[in-house]
């Protein structure tokens, strides 16, 4: 691409190098281009079943078995992928910046791999199991590799340590989140449909406090609207660029 033409992203550049403290909130965009499947695009299928409608405490309960055979099928597929030129910019930008804050709806860890340190997950993390009666915590890369994994403590049913539809998100990670928002200068959103709440509030609500919001996606989303530039491509190009 020959960006620095683009007044697109000339303009998203300007934004993120004149501020002291930003924000980031990422989606499944952003990992899509080290192979990580989204969950609303054409990829966002398993066996014919929408990855979001494997998301939820009812799937679980219905068919515990069918949902834990789509999360090792993605812990597998995690095991193989590596962060792309996006995640690797989004560290960079973090070494950068006094204040940097890098909320993710991603379940995936691949930003901590890339080298970011303020990471805050509120949809939690792939990388652990938690029991469903005691709430203990287990790696899942401990989990027997097969048949319905049960808690070494108490011996009732494991589930992935994430969060589903219908789930409140964990309140450190809120409080956390909260306050990036609050602090930020800049918000920065990537490789988001913005439509599962509470994340796709978070840039009004830092428009609001006051802050500028740059959005990265392939194409327009409804957060669109409140940013106030939109850099059409992939983020694993435009975040590189935006850096310069
Ligand atoms: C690229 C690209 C490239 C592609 N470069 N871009 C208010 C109004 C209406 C509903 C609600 C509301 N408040 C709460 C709700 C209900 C619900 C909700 O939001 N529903 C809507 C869908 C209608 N929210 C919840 O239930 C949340 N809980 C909650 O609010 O609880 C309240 C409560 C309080 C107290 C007690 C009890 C409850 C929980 C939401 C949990 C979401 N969980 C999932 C699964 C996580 C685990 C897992 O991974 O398995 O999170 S669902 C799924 O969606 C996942 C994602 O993190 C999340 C967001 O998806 P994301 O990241 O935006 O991905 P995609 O695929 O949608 O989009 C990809 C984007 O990338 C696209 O735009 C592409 O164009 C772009 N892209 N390649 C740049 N290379
Ligand atoms: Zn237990």
């Amino acid at each position: 691409m020959s960006e620095p033409q683009r007044p697109d992203l000339r303009q998203a550049a300007t934004i993120l190098s004149d501020a002291s403290s930003i924000t980031v909130l990422t989606g499944a965009g952003v990992s899509a281009e080290s192979g990580v499947p989204t969950f609303r695009g054409a990829g966002g299928l398993w066996r014919g079943r929408r990855a979001a409608e494997l998301a939820t405490p009812g799937a679980f309960e219905r068919d515990p078995e069918e949902v834990w055979a789509f999360y090792r099928w993605r812990l597998e597929l995690l095991a193989g992928v590596e962060p792309n030129p996006g995640h690797r910019a989004l560290a960079e930008l973090e070494r950068r910046c006094d204040g940097f804050w890098l909320i993710t709806q991603n379940v995936d860890g691949l930003h901590r791999k890339a080298g970011s340190v303020n990471v805050i997950e509120i949809h939690g993390t792939l990388a652990e199991s938690r029991c469903t009666a005691c709430g203990f915590r287990q790696p899942s890369a401990e989990l027997p590799e097969a048949g319905l994994p049960t808690c070494p403590r108490c011996a009732e049913l494991m589930r992935p340590a994430v969060v589903w539809f219908g789930e409140a998100l964990p309140e450190h990670a809120m409080a956390a989140a909260r306050e990036a928002i609050r602090r930020c200068e800049v918000m920065l959103v990537v490789g988001t449909s913005g439509v599962v709440e509470p994340a796709a509030s978070f840039a009004l609500r830092a428009r609001t406090g006051g802050a500028r919001v740059v959005e990265v996606n392939l194409e327009p989303t409804p957060l669109s609207r409140v940013a106030d530039v939109s850099v059409l491509g992939p983020a694993g190009e435009v975040l590189p660029a935006l850096l310069g």
